[in-house]
């Protein structure tokens, strides 16, 4: 069996011109939603995520500015920037790119950001508030992380059914493993995180219904961890080396793709599955800010 292929560039597009619309409304309501991205330093991979961020915000309608920082910034630089971003009325949220530099204690920026503009979900109390909730359907109101919102979006949309599922994350990043978790609890699977202390990492892969792979390792996860039928998404981005392309490099997610989707019932692809989701989740974020300014 080969896989059928999850279209996260489809499912991202068809979600963006729900939020578009959306948009169009709040507008003609006199509200246009606000985002500010703040780029520290100039690691190549954040600097493409963070202009597909802008970009999507001008094809959505959203406005939105971005502040590209050096790598020396200050925390205290950084604080004053957020602070002033904070109490902009234009601004309805914020998002702080990471990995940050080592020289910047990252918990403490995010927690500076106002948890009512924090569309990446990482203050603290909207965390809190999203461990708490027990049902799916309570928590639309909320924050929820983009990455792991995102994930969510292209299981229920490719019919993938949750509830009563054996859901197996690998990985156990703030960002992204651990919040999934949360949201496929949320959705009545049942869940396991591994990572890399994990004892037998394959054996516990292999009793997944839906594998969730997000250790940052390329194609790490192999067809004999895996069982036939699995949905796999792949949450991995990373770049290797290729001298036959033009950059020099390309992506590969955290699954080897060509072997595992000869077992996979579904998987997303990297490019083109979870990466074009966690902009997506963004926009929806930055609308619901927009529309709960008080
Ligand atoms: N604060 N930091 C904060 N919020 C986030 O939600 C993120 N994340 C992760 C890293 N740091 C963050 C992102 O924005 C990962 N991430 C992200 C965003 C977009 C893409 C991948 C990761 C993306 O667009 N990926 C494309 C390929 C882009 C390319 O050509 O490099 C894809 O199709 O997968």
């Amino acid at each position: 069996m080969s896989a059928k292929i999850i279209d996260g560039n489809a499912i991202a597009e068809q979600i963006r011109q729900e939020v578009a619309k959306e948009v169009e409304e709040l507008k003609a309501k006199g509200i246009t939603p606000g985002l500010a991205t703040i780029l520290v330093g100039e690691d190549p991979a954040s600097q493409v995520y963070v202009r597909n961020k802008g970009k999507a915000c001008e094809k959505a309608g959203i406005y939105s500015n971005q502040h590209t920082l050096p790598a020396n910034t200050t925390e205290d630089e950084l604080l004053k920037l957020i602070e002033t971003l904070n109490n902009d009325p234009k601004i309805s949220g914020i998002l702080v790119q990471l990995p940050l530099p080592e020289h910047i204690d990252s918990i403490k920026v995010l927690n500076a950001i106002s948890p009512a503009k924090d569309v990446d979900g990482f203050h603290p109390l909207n965390v809190g508030n999203f461990f708490t909730i027990k049902d799916f359907a309570d928590m639309k109101g909320l924050f929820l992380p983009c990455t792991p919102h995102g994930v969510i979006e292209l299981l229920v949309r490719s019919g993938v059914n949750l509830s009563g599922a054996e859901a197996v994350v690998v990985g156990r990043s703030n960002i992204v493993g651990k919040p999934v978790a949360m949201l496929l609890l949320a959705n009545n699977a049942t869940v396991t995180i591994c990572h890399s202390r994990t004892k037998d990492l394959g054996e516990v892969c292999r009793r997944a219904d839906i594998l969730i792979a997000a250790i940052g390792k390329p194609q790490f996860i192999k067809a004999n961890m895996v069982k036939d039928g699995v949905v796999v998404i792949d949450v991995g981005v990373n770049r290797i080396q290729d001298a036959t392309s033009e950059k020099g490099f390309r992506l590969v997610g955290d699954v080897d793709f060509e072997q595992v989707k000869e077992k996979a019932s579904l998987i997303t692809p990297v490019p083109g599955g979870v990466g074009p989701m966690t902009i997506t989740m963004l926009l929806v974020n930055t609308v619901k800010a927009a529309k709960t300014r008080r």
